[in-house]
């Protein structure tokens, strides 16, 4: 992103890469014109945010006629992200998803047994992660719902498995797959600076069945495939302790704090916090409580790391993981 944007347009560019409909894109992008900055240095960005307007106003038109060319899925957001699964067939996908939520998939030793995305939610702690499992993509082909999905995660968890050399063709399709596609398996999430069409999804690299003693060979074969930039984690689905420490690096991934929140004159509820991303600030907070809140705060008092014992603080106040806010209208 150029340097010269504001924080408030990063963030309905932010919702504009996570919309899952024309309609939520027509939003977005009504938004993103509004607030963006308005001088020479973004006037292509603004002409290229004006024909992408244009182009999702016509497919809010186009899909109310119908006739769309491959199915369409849609699965709302919950919990502190969205992470989705993709990979070749029997790389574990679905494995992962039984193994981390309480989603309850079909997991067989043969391909193409997951047919329909699915969802799940991973607890970590106090919070819940939404995890999608997909069917593999194989034979040179992503359906255009699954590109759409891949863009709006909050990340990609790319499956490998570990003790197939077919394994490694099948990763490295998927990432020629998607990057034809101008979606980038990447170490973050954005769009592209240099041509907005293009998105970068933050991604790990899942090898399963990591304890095959050619797993090390597989991932240099891999890297000479394709391009790589991202981290790889190795795990052993068999293994308690490697399923704990994927569920940690997810969670960890996600770049949240959890804060807590108090009604004025009421206990704490230490139940169910909000999570918010690293760096977020009062207002953040409000917005994901509720819109009304958003709107008429004025102030909160917070107990934590970040203001101490109730103290007083404005919208612009930046919250740290385990606060405990009050948030007064
Ligand atoms: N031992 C072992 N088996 C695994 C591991 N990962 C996947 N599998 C097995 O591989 C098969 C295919 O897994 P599945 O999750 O259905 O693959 P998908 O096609 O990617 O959804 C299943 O029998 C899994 O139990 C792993 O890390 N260790
Ligand atoms: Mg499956």
């Amino acid at each position: 992103m150029p340097a010269n944007l504001t924080p408030q347009y990063s963030k309905a560019e932010e919702a504009y890469r996570k919309a899952q409909t024309p309609e939520e894109r027509v939003g977005c992008l009504e938004e993103m014109l509004q607030v963006i900055p308005k001088h020479k240095g973004t006037e292509k960005l603004q002409a290229d945010l004006k024909s992408r307007l244009k182009e999702a106003r016509e497919e809010v038109q186009s899909e109310k006629k119908a006739s769309k060319k491959g199915p369409s899925y849609r699965i709302p957001r919950q919990g502190a992200g969205t992470v989705l699964l993709i990979g070749g067939p029997n790389a574990g996908k679905s494995r992962i998803l039984a193994e981390l939520t309480n989603a309850n998939p079909e997991v067989a030793p043969y391909p193409f047994t997951t047919r329909e995305p699915l969802p799940g939610m991973m607890a970590f702690e106090d919070v819940t992660v939404q995890l999608i499992d997909t069917p593999p993509i194989a034979e040179q082909h992503v359906e255009s719902y699954l590109t759409g999905f891949v863009r709006g995660a909050d990340l990609v968890l790319l499956c490998m498995d570990g003790s197939s050399d077919d394994g490694v063709e099948h990763t490295a399709d998927v990432i020629e797959q998607l990057r034809q596609r101008k979606t980038i398996l990447d170490s973050r999430s954005g769009f592209d600076e240099e041509d907005y069409s293009i998105t970068h999804v933050l991604t790990f690299l899942v090898v399963t069945r990591g304890g095959d003693p050619d797993v090390e060979t597989r991932l240099e074969l891999l890297r000479e495939l394709a391009e790589i930039p991202f981290t790889t984690h190795v795990v052993e689905l068999d293994r308690h302790e490697s399923v704990e420490g994927l569920r940690r690096s997810i969670y960890d991934a996600l770049g949240v704090i959890r804060v807590y929140t108090k009604k004025p004159g009421k206990p704490a509820d230490y139940e169910a916090p909000f999570t918010i991303p690293v760096g977020g600030t009062v207002e953040d907070l409000a917005g994901k409580v509720h819109r009304d809140l958003l709107d008429g705060l004025k102030y909160a008092k917070v107990w934590g790391e970040s203001a101490h014992d109730g103290q007083t603080v404005g919208r612009e106040h930046v919250l740290a993981d385990r606060d405990l806010v009050e948030l007064h209208v």
